[in-house]
């Protein structure tokens, strides 16, 4: 047997939002519309045409690359667009989409929660709303009930850090808070979210199992040996990711998270998997010239970055020890996304390749994971970065709908129909 266990998942990751198009009942919607809010000024329009019609041919391109699974989210504003109020329709859609996936012999993944929030609950404050959670856990046992059997895997929330950070902590994203509190406080309400969702899915989709997806970078100090460059990595990586995993494995929240330890009731082990999405390595810098930053710089080396964002330096040995520091857990883990942006293909074979050799390491290492999901089937909507930044396997012209495999989308499928050897 190779290092990948049969029935690995291989497959690539989207977001509703993202590649759907039209959905404008959501925060993002809105956002989207203040001019100076996305880098190239442009909108997430039809994005990718999923939601007219198109998420059939490209998930069955998806299957034809050899792939055997797909990371999905549903919307929130979609399936209710009133609080409350529960749109059968749009249920339909997303078991039509789900069906499909399943005729092709692939597995799912779905998301209920990636960034976007409908509107009705974005203008009480979204997660700084008190009722925010309790909205959560009543939409996932609605979608238990509804697409349960025809869902694989779970998710409750995406990258709680970065929604926290973007729209929270800076005004990058929707809301828009800009304030440390209310990236705490929306941290503290996603956790109690996601428990709030497990227990509804428990509820209306017994069995099934159910994760949180992580984004955890590589925080190294710049200097090895250099004490204050070690504390600052320590640090920053403590409050994007470190606390998070603490709170999930004991169940308690502890600082910067809340001053003194206190249990979030339902939360310890709420989870049957783990997703971890890796996208690279910052070299941390201290440095006391700079307190807006909390006396820190990242100097690592400019390879996965626009104008406004950095996603690091791509990193194999930052990916591998992720997964291995997961695997204490306990779990399941899976890679929900692992990709670079590059329009033009010039990075992503090899990311890709070392992505997968750094998994195969982790297996070795003893981690448990079950499957790989690159970052993205298809070019979508970048969020801030709009049009701007692209992640796709395959090429898509948002104007003409056009769709052009990049090279690495062939080496992906070598990988994938050969369960990951030889890589
Ligand atoms: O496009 C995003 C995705 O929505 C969440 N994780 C990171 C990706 C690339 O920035």
């Amino acid at each position: 047997m190779g290092t990948f266990p049969d029935g690995f998942l291989w497959g690539a990751a989207t977001s509703a939002h993202q590649v759907e198009g039209g959905n404008d009942r959501n925060d993002w919607w809105d956002w989207e519309a203040i001019p100076g809010s996305i880098v190239d000024g442009s909108r997430s329009g039809d994005a990718c045409g999923w939601w007219a019609g198109r998420a059939e041919a490209d998930l069955s391109m998806a299957a034809a690359l050899g792939q055997n699974a797909h990371r999905l989210g549903v919307e929130w504003s979609r399936l209710e667009p009133e609080e409350d109020r529960f749109d059968v329709a749009a249920f339909e859609r997303y078991a039509a989409i789900l069906d499909h996936v399943r005729s092709l012999g692939m597995a799912s993944m779905v998301t209920l929660h990636h960034f976007t929030l409908p509107r009705w609950a974005a203008a009480k404050g979204g997660w700084t709303w008190p009722g925010m959670a309790a909205r959560l856990g009543r939409f996932a046992e609605e979608c238990g009930r509804r697409l349960g059997d025809r869902v694989g895997l779970w998710v409750t929330i995406n990258e709680p850090s970065v929604l926290a950070l973007g729209g929270y902590a800076t005004r990058m994203w929707p809301p828009g808070r800009a304030s440390p509190a209310a990236y705490l406080a929306s941290l503290r309400a996603m956790l109690r979210g996601h428990v709030a969702a497990v227990q509804g899915l428990r509820r209306s989709s017994p069995g099934r199992p159910i994760g949180i997806v992580l984004n955890a970078p590589w925080f190294v100090p710049a200097r090895p040996d250099h004490p204050g460059d070690r504390a600052a990595a320590w640090l920053q990586d403590w409050s994007v990711t470190g606390a998070i995993v603490h709170a999930l494995d004991t169940g308690m929240l502890v600082p910067p998270l809340w001053p003194l330890p206190l249990e979030v009731v339902g939360l310890k082990r709420s989870f049957d998997f783990l997703g971890l999405n890796f996208y690279g390595r910052f070299d941390v810098r201290f440095d006391p010239g700079a307190p807006r930053t909390g006396f820190m710089r990242h100097v690592q080396p400019a390879t996965i970055r626009s104008d406004r964002v950095d996603w690091g330096q791509p990193s194999p040995e930052g990916l591998t020890a992720q997964l291995v520091r997961l695997s204490a857990l306990g779990v399941p883990l899976y890679v929900t996304e692992h990709g670079v942006r590059d329009a033009g293909d010039d990075l992503r074979p090899t990311v890709l390749k070392d992505g997968v050799r750094a998994v195969a390491e982790a297996i070795r290492q003893g981690a448990d994971v079950r499957g790989y999901f690159h970052w993205s089937l298809v070019d979508n909507f970048e969020w801030a970065e709009g049009w701007s930044s692209r992640f796709g396997l395959v090429e898509v012209d948002p104007v003409t709908q056009v769709r052009s495999p990049r090279p690495s989308a062939e080496i992906y499928a070598t990988i994938c129909r050969g369960n990951g050897e030889g890589v």
